[in-house]
């Protein structure tokens, strides 16, 4: 049985006090609202990683999870984090290929194959993004174009290290646009990489993999969204930063 995640991403959001409060309300609604069977992950940016661990504490169900990692071990690569480092601080995910990474950082399907090798080498989760441009999704190449982008920065892996891996279909044109994908585009993308999967690594593992939707998922959409059969979830941006927004997502399995 695969996973059900909610995954927010704070983006470059929240000053000190903001994060505290929306992670200690976070954790208290998940607590008295007996939310069960959703694995829930925070992506605050780097500051947040140690304050954030302590408010999530051991409560079951929810994790913390960064928004990058480096290629590198370690070593003279000013301003950039590890896999190393930020496992030691107790983060259990990592997003990587956001298409604000692939865009205005230039992250190439093969640097990010190397993230996804450090992230695993230090045990922390992948969330893998993936995602095709209006102007492919227009040209209707958007399948093949999304299931490359799989094959560049994953399909060396193996198996064992591939079910490991979350995987996050983001349609940049529903990105900060308020644009969502309609559930029937959802479920007809994660299915065409559920089969892509299956083709590498078989049934089995394509049957684990979860797959999340990104893209201004909000409480509005989320139940349709995760109706969806091939739907195991939600990236989160904006509706991250409010507490009772994500919590109600959460909710909408
Ligand atoms: C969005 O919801 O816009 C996101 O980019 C989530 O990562």
């Amino acid at each position: 049985m695969r996973k059900k995640i909610v995954a927010g991403n704070w983006k470059m959001n929240m000053t000190f006090e903001e994060g505290q409060k929306l992670t200690s309300e976070i954790v208290n609604m998940f607590q008295d609202e007996a939310i069960q069977d959703v694995t829930v992950v925070l992506n605050p940016p780097f500051p947040h990683i140690h304050p954030v661990k302590k408010l999530i504490g051991d409560v079951p169900g929810i994790y913390l999870g960064s928004q990058n990692c480096s290629d590198k071990e370690s070593g003279a690569f000013t301003g950039e984090v590890s896999a190393k480092i930020l496992a030691s601080f107790g983060v259990q995910y990592v997003i990587l290929g956001h298409s604000e990474r692939r865009e205005y950082f230039k992250e190439s399907n093969e640097l990010l194959e190397v993230k996804v090798k450090q992230a695993l080498a230090h045990g922390l989760t992948p969330i893998f993004c993936c995602g095709e441009s209006l102007e492919i999704r227009m040209a209707g190449t958007h399948e093949s174009n999304v299931k490359f982008q799989l094959t560049q920065s994953l399909f060396s892996l193996s198996p064992e290290d591939f079910s490991k891996v979350v995987i996050a279909y983001e349609p940049i044109w529903a990105i900060g646009t308020g644009k969502t994908a309609t559930s029937d585009q959802a479920q007809e993308m994660h299915l065409a990489l559920r089969r892509h999967i299956a083709t590498k690594y078989g049934k089995e593992i394509a049957g684990n993999t979860s797959i999340l939707y990104g893209g201004s998922a909000n409480p509005g959409n989320a139940k349709e969204l995760f109706s969806k059969p091939d739907v195991d979830g939600g990236l989160i941006g904006g509706a991250s930063l409010k507490s009772r927004d994500f919590i109600d997502i959460v909710k909408s399995f």
